[in-house]
């Protein structure tokens, strides 16, 4: 990482500004809309907490198991939960939560209603339970814990049927009885269709608005843990919604309401619904690393600390939440790089937010309507980013505002420079941080130009960032190979060489923005004459619709002149696509 000009590290003390303006009563905006119950108050206020990800997954280098794999490849040499919690919490995470069962089924604690489970696995002679340690070590470090329970059990022989239902929900039930407080439940909506299900194999698509019966699961949280939010993508509606993307950005126009009933396309995840009927806020979730699992591959891959600044900006800054994932490598443990990297984002959090240049604003004055604030900049000094905070207690109500420096005697506006269209001053909610390019100025005007009812903000702060160039290339990198390569059919791609070659290795970069053409299911040949195709693998991209990053596909050292990839499946449209390719 490189960090520019310390000398401009300015960085001041946020100051509380209770300023209420409903005393400024217009008269003609008074619909403030739903607002937040005290559980989802308190949640917001955690602003940052980790996701872990770690099963047997971790040791087949996938990211989505088929529910067949073996128990017994579960057996860390070190794993030690209190140095997850212990690096979660230095890197500022306030919670944890915990993938007690992923999509393939292997259950993290031993549950009594099934073997596939960690008691019958080598490890601590099937007597250990991950959950338990986890949850004990967050409590010893003063963080909250939570759990992630798939829905989509890839192992389970019922799956599909209503006797599964009953099986999750007793497996939940587990979960909130016996392992204190949870703070959040999280009900991945992924379901790939496929999977080994008691050795049927086959595909099982279910009905996600019906067929999990989530008004009575729900009717079990509340009852078993009334403190616990629920997260839940698409069907019912919970406390908290996704944000459309795992990416690590929400809209920089972000409602914190959602209607109660009816599908929720992307457009309303990622930017909330202004007139909707429910308190529904985003929560922002993105790994460290491009994959969830742990991957050796990926380990030049952990995300640089000027990306995930920009990931604070785009989630915390825009009125969300983050849940940034740590992986579990095979030993049991945070890997090294992603363990520094996480403590110094928060690091660098500190020292961003650490002085406020701002002195406590002039009073609010209405002028034709809008709300404005005058703020003087302590020493007439350089600064890059704007805070402004809502009493979310009373409704989210600032629709649209406007900023603006006074330099030698001239307002000049400011914009967001992290959006591509637009200034970017939508919405503010819990908190909102908005970047622009470093300005010396005397003072700063805000100006709430529209507003469903009267605003009420109750922090203002001005800061000066150290800038931050990306020290590690984007996962998402492209990285062109120069094949010669071409389609015989729409869905499958030729790649020819004039000699033979041996590879190991075929990587597939999606594209990006779209899931048009995105191949979901695929099948590698080799061939050295045109005529005799060897197949060199067959398989999934698991996840590749919700996280679209480079996809890598291992294979047996094979000859070959010619590779033939053929697009099984595509998550939409006829005619494969692609943003690169790279063969090894
Ligand atoms: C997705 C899952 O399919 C991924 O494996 C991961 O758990 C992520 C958090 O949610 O939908």
């Amino acid at each position: 990482m490189s960090l520019h000009s310390k000398k401009f590290f300015v960085v001041i003390v946020v100051f509380l500004l209770a300023v209420n303006a409903s005393a400024q009563n217009t008269g003609d905006k008074t619909t403030v809309g739903p607002l937040p119950n005290a559980n989802q108050l308190r949640w917001q206020d955690m602003e940052m907490y980790a996701f872990i990800h770690y099963s047997l997954n971790t040791y087949t280098d996938q990211e989505w198991g088929f529910g067949n794999e073996d128990p017994k490849l579960f057996n860390p040499s070190q794993l030690d939960c209190r140095q997850w919690a212990r690096v979660c919490k230095q890197a500022g995470m306030r919670g944890i939560i915990f993938t007690a069962k992923h999509h393939c089924g292997f259950c993290m604690w031993p549950s009594k209603y099934t073997e596939y489970s960690v008691k019958n696995s080598p490890w601590k002679d099937g007597k250990g339970d991950v959950v338990r340690e986890l949850a004990d070590a967050c409590r010893e470090e003063g963080l909250e814990f939570a759990v992630y329970l798939s829905p989509w059990d890839r192992n389970h022989p019922e799956y599909g049927r209503p006797a599964y239902v009953e099986y999750f929900r007793n497996q939940l039930r587990e979960l909130l009885t016996n392992y204190g407080d949870i703070f959040e439940v999280w009900f991945d909506g992924a379901n790939g269709g496929d999977g080994w299900y008691g050795g049927a194999n086959e595909t099982r698509k279910i009905d996600r608005t019906t067929y999990y019966e989530w008004p009575e699961t729900y009717r079990m949280i509340r009852q078993l843990q009334p403190k616990c939010l629920i997260w839940n993508d698409g069907s019912d509606r919970g406390d908290l919604r996704w944000v459309g993307t795992e990416a690590g950005n929400v809209g920089e126009t972000n409602w914190s309401l959602l209607y109660r009933d009816g599908d929720v396309p992307y457009e309303m995840l990622h930017y909330g619904v202004e007139d909707g009927n429910v308190w529904c806020p985003g929560e922002t979730n993105t790994s460290i690393r491009p994959g969830w699992f742990y991957h050796e591959t990926e380990n030049e891959h952990v995300k640089s600390l000027s990306k995930l600044m920009d990931t604070y900006y785009k989630s915390v800054g825009r009125n969300s939440t983050l849940l940034l994932n740590f992986p579990i490598a095979p030993n049991g443990r945070i890997h090294p790089t992603d363990s520094l990297r996480g403590i110094a984002f928060k690091k660098m959090i500190d020292e961003v937010f650490r002085e406020n240049l701002a002195s406590p604003p002039t009073p609010l004055s209405l002028e034709r309507g809008a709300v404005t604030y005058i703020v003087d900049i302590k020493k007439g000094a350089a600064f890059n980013r704007f805070v402004a905070e809502e009493d979310i207690a009373q409704g989210q109500r600032v629709k649209k505002f406007a900023l603006e420096a006074l330099v030698d005697g001239k307002w000049q506006p400011l914009r967001d420079e992290l959006v591509e269209n637009g200034d970017g001053l939508t919405t503010i909610g819990h908190r909102r941080i908005i970047c622009f390019p470093t300005v010396k100025a005397s003072k700063l005007r805000f100006t709430i130009t529209d507003y469903k009812a009267e605003p009420i903000i109750k922090k203002i702060g001005v800061y000066l960032a150290p800038e931050l160039t990306a020290d590690i290339p984007d996962s998402g990198e492209k990285r062109s190979s120069g094949l010669h390569y071409f389609f015989s059919t729409p869905t499958q791609m030729m790649i020819d060489w004039d000699t033979e070659q041996t590879f190991t290795t075929f990587r597939y970069l999606p594209p990006q923005g779209t899931r048009e053409g995105l191949v979901t299911h695929y099948t590698l040949w080799g061939s050295t004459d045109w005529s005799h195709w060897e197949k060199l693998a067959t398989g999934e991209f698991s996840n590749i619709v919700n996280n679209p990053i480079w996809q890598t596909i291992k294979f047996p050292a094979a000859k070959v002149r010619i590779l033939k990839f053929d697009a099984d499946r595509l998550a939409e449209g006829e005619r494969m696509a692609f943003d690169d390719v790279e063969i090894e």
